[in-house]
């Protein structure tokens, strides 16, 4: 889609096969209001959807990644109206509806529904000195958008009580260092780099063995060790049927490079 359609976004194609969505709404610190959720989901509709984008970048500003949720929509909400709308249920569409890796890249503030924005990611990356964290309690409120249920896979549970019962934030350097995020970098510059370097190398891969890949790691996350360890058996079987495996294999016994078709 044409980027002056969005107002709360920016999107783009960065490198060959590499999608970018840049959150860009900076006098609220990239705070996620319906509406850009709205304009988020829509572009990310539309990469999955594009036959050309093989990965995607998820980005804000050096300043803010997102500042949370949006709390002057927020703060007159009922539970009625709330619960009949289903408030941020329309968030996860990021993880359930695109099988397209997702890199996030993280800079500067990413608290609340933020940090939550951020662990819908498949892979963080984030600057050093990044400011992570789940301050609802401060608000009277606890996290909204998988927050609880995220954090504590990645950091555990006594660390993510600590997290969410004080809601004090923790730094880039701790989120690599817990395994909340995959790197941290010195500057900015360098995250973007790397983020578009990691999308670009994911993106010349086989299309149908990246999704396969994701679909498999994000199981270890909803079932027990036996059940997914034969999810991902089954996937594994399932990949001989594809023409990337034959290509792949072949390309290395010829010592030669694979060009993937995506079948
Ligand atoms: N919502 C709305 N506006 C915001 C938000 C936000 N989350 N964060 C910042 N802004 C606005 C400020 O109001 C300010 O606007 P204005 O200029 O009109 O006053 C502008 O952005 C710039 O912010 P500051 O002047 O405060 O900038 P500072 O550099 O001084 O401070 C901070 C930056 C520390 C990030 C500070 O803005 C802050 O504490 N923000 C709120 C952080 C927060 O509490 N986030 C959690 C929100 S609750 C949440 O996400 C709930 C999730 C549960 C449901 C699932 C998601 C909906």
């Amino acid at each position: 889609p044409a980027e002056s359609q969005y107002e709360f976004i920016q999107v783009s194609e960065p490198r060959p096969g590499v999608g970018q969505v840049t959150l860009n709404r900076p006098k609220a610190l990239n705070a996620l209001s319906t509406p850009l959720i709205t304009e988020l989901n829509s572009a990310l509709l539309s990469f999955q959807q594009s036959p050309t984008i093989r990965a995607i970048v998820l980005t804000g500003s050096e300043r803010a990644f997102a500042a949370g949720a949006d709390i002057k929509e927020m703060a007159p909400l009922t539970f009625s109206k709330a619960f009949l709308d289903s408030f941020i249920e329309s968030w996860s569409n990021l993880t359930f509806t695109v099988k397209k890796p997702i890199i996030g890249a993280v800079s500067g503030h990413a608290l609340g529904g933020g940090c939550e924005l951020a662990l819908m990611t498949d892979i963080i990356y984030c600057t050093k000195t990044a400011n992570f964290g789940q301050p609802e309690i401060k608000l009277g409120t606890i996290p909204g958008a998988g927050g609880s249920q995220r954090l504590t896979r990645a950091v555990g549970k006594s660390k993510a009580m600590e997290l969410i019962l004080t809601g004090k934030s923790f730094s880039g350097e701790e989120a690599e260092r817990w395994g909340v995020a995959a790197r941290a970098f010195d500057s900015y510059e360098e995250l973007m780099e790397q983020a578009l370097k990691t999308a670009e190398t994911i993106a010349g891969y086989s299309k149908v063995a990246v999704q396969a890949a994701k679909e498999v790691v994000n199981k270890s996350q909803e079932v027990g060790l036996r059940d997914g360890v034969e999810y991902e058996r089954r996937m594994f079987h399932a990949l001989f049927g594809s023409q990337d495996q034959k290509i792949g294999m072949k390309a290395f016994a010829e010592k030669g490079k694979a060009k993937w078709v995506d079948e």
